[in-house]
């Protein structure tokens, strides 16, 4: 049932979430209700909208088949992966290492001569003598054979399911180590089991790079207006093409979490004046608590789609104030936006209202559309795997959120503010500008806002959801990642994967959006598509298949025989 643009949209969204509710058992259909939802966009208190609810953030249902990652890819994976010169260990099976090694494509820069260890995976592959009688000691000659070999800045040891089963001290190593090789060593007890998704491995992450690295820095910015990044991850090498926009606009980007970044970065993020959030999802905490403990701010930033970026720079001009700083801005704006018009005049014409669905991780699901409606593309679906309530309704649901027992069991952090460094002038000065320019900090309004009314949303969508949608919609694209993406073209929808950028990329800042609408075109208007049908679907195809890859084992004589093993070879090549 294939429905056009034309479509009544309201129809056709609640029909789609009555299909896809539709082969579950009572209880599974009730916990998926909650989470499978029309976006109604009715008017709420004080001008802002009054969103439906999204049973986000909560556990997969057993058996089906998630997108979802586990909490130890969301901190070692995640968080620390982008990081090159601390040495991060996996403890614990050589699995979780080997996966997680090189998988993710978050670019570095590191000049000659510079620590790089991100081509390294470094496990302690245990055993089962590990298992059964600890793996502490093998930990301790892990980290002591690493500084050896590399006396890096910094050691960081990530637990794995079995070191939580057995309970190996992960803290108390990383803290005898640190004593005694004078660096600093620390480590996450990030077990795949804790939470419900890799955003609990965000979390932890967090804490334990905002307790043990943050602050500790004592280098001070230089210019006039400095700045963190924070939820940037320089998948396809995004962090470089904003690095340069900053660079043109005068602005100094202390540190980026963690997206080319370095462990000193880190360690001085303290100081930077102003924090901007990217990744709402995997970073609000260390905004937060760098608030709490330090006083400087922090505001939403986007540098996927133009006009988000150009918005973004602009928000960063309203809290410095500054006339010169203001003019770099709109100078670079003015510089860039010209080849932006053009490449969407140019594509337009060939992408306005094709239909496109967006399901990946904590954000981008949410960013991206920005750029698909830059070329005039509508996002009939969208969800995220692993978010929470705030990143779909936005930040004013916080206080109504229900703390359940898998988010208790991730330890919070009570920050105050540091007796030393807290800077009381930043706050007065934030509120200042905020009354001036109307600045809102802390704030995100979450993705559903930005949607259509009756659009789709569904939060850790599964397999089967996700093969029913494409059967009853019938995407022109469908963002997701490799798990999803070869179902997806062999049911004749091309996917762009939104995690790796499939080999492309960058996607932020003005460039990145060109490079952007490029790419979708050639995506959804490949031709290839509407000539493609599965195997399956094909019966003629289906037989040939079938004939060529038997061998004729009644052939009578070798050369027979041969014969037929040959064609069957070929058939296996794919020939
Ligand atoms: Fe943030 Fe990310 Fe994302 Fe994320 Fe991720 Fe990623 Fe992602 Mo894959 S930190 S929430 S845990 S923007 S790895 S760079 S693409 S799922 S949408």
């Amino acid at each position: 049932m294939a429905t056009g643009p034309d479509q009544d949209v309201a129809v056709t969204a609640e029909a789609i979430r009555a299909k896809l509710l539709e082969p579950y058992a009572k209880k599974a259909r009730r916990k998926r209700e909650g989470q499978i939802v029309v976006n109604e966009k009715k008017a709420g208190d004080g001008g802002r909208l009054a969103l439906s609810q999204v049973a986000a953030n909560t556990r997969t249902l057993p058996g089906v088949i998630s997108q979802r990652g586990c909490s130890y890819a969301g901190c070692k994976g995640v968080i620390l992966g982008p990081t090159r010169d601390i040495v991060n260990i996996t403890h614990g099976p050589i699995g979780c290492g080997y996966y997680s090694w090189l998988t993710r494509r978050n670019q570095t820069h590191a000049p000659d001569g510079v620590e790089n260890y991100i081509p390294y995976c470094f496990s302690t592959d245990m055993q089962d003598e590990n298992i059964i009688f600890g793996g502490e000691k093998k930990l301790k000659a892990a980290i002591q054979e690493a500084y050896d070999l590399f006396h890096p800045k910094a050691i960081a040891v990530f637990s794995t399911c079995p070191v939580g089963l057995i309970g190996d001290d992960v803290h108390a190593v990383a803290a005898a180590m640190k004593a005694k090789l004078g660096i600093n060593v620390f480590a996450f007890s990030c077990e795949g089991y804790k939470g419900v998704s890799q955003s609990a491995g965000h979390h932890i992450a967090n804490n334990q790079v905002f307790k043990h690295v943050v602050g500790t820095g004592t280098g001070k910015p230089k210019g006039r207006f400095s700045v963190n990044l924070l939820g940037e991850y320089n998948i396809g090498g995004d962090s470089f093409v904003i690095e340069d926009l900053f660079r043109r606009c005068g602005i100094e980007l202390v540190a980026t979490f963690s997206g080319n970044s370095s462990y000193d970065q880190f360690a001085d993020a303290h100081n930077a004046q102003l924090n901007l959030v990217m990744c709402h999802r995997s970073i609000n905490y260390v905004a937060d608590m760098i608030e709490k403990k330090y006083g400087a701010p922090w505001i939403k930033v986007n540098f996927i789609g133009a006009a988000a970026t150009a918005k973004s720079l602009r928000k960063i001009s309203d809290y410095f104030g500054d006339h010169d700083l203001m003019l770099a801005i709109e100078r670079v704006i003015t510089e860039e936006m010209p080849a932006v018009l053009a490449a969407q005049d140019r594509y337009r014409p060939r992408l306005e209202r094709k239909r496109a669905m967006l399901f990946v991780g904590g954000s981008r699901a949410h960013h991206y559309q920005e750029l698909f409606d830059e070329v005039g593309m509508e996002t009939i679906a969208a969800g995220y795997e692993f978010a929470h309530r705030d990143d779909y309704e936005g930040r004013d649901v916080l206080p109504t959120i229900r703390v359940d027992a898998d988010s208790r069991n991730i330890e919070e952090l009570h920050v105050s503010a540091d007796p030393e460094h807290y800077d009381a002038a930043a706050s007065k000065y934030a509120a200042e500008r905020s009354e001036k320019v109307g600045l809102r900090y802390k704030d995100y309004d979450g993705m559903m806002a930005d949607m259509k009314d009756r659009a789709l949303v569904i939060d850790d969508i599964n397999h089967h959801e996700t093969e029913r949608l494409i059967e009853m919609a019938r995407p022109d694209v469908f963002c997701a990642g490799i798990k999803e993406k070869f179902v997806l073209q062999k049911m004749g929808v091309p996917c762009k994967q939104l995690h790796s950028y499939d080999y492309g990329g960058p996607y932020a800042g003005f460039s990145g959006a060109v490079n952007f609408y490029t790419e979708i075109d050639r995506l959804v208007n490949a031709t290839v598509w509407s000539l493609l049908k599965a195997p399956w679907e094909d019966a003629e195809a289906a037989e040939r298949l079938a004939a060529d890859a038997t061998v004729d084992l009644d052939a009578t004589d070798e050369a027979e025989l041969t014969a037929s093993r040959k064609k069957t070879t070929r058939a296996n090549d794919g020939e």
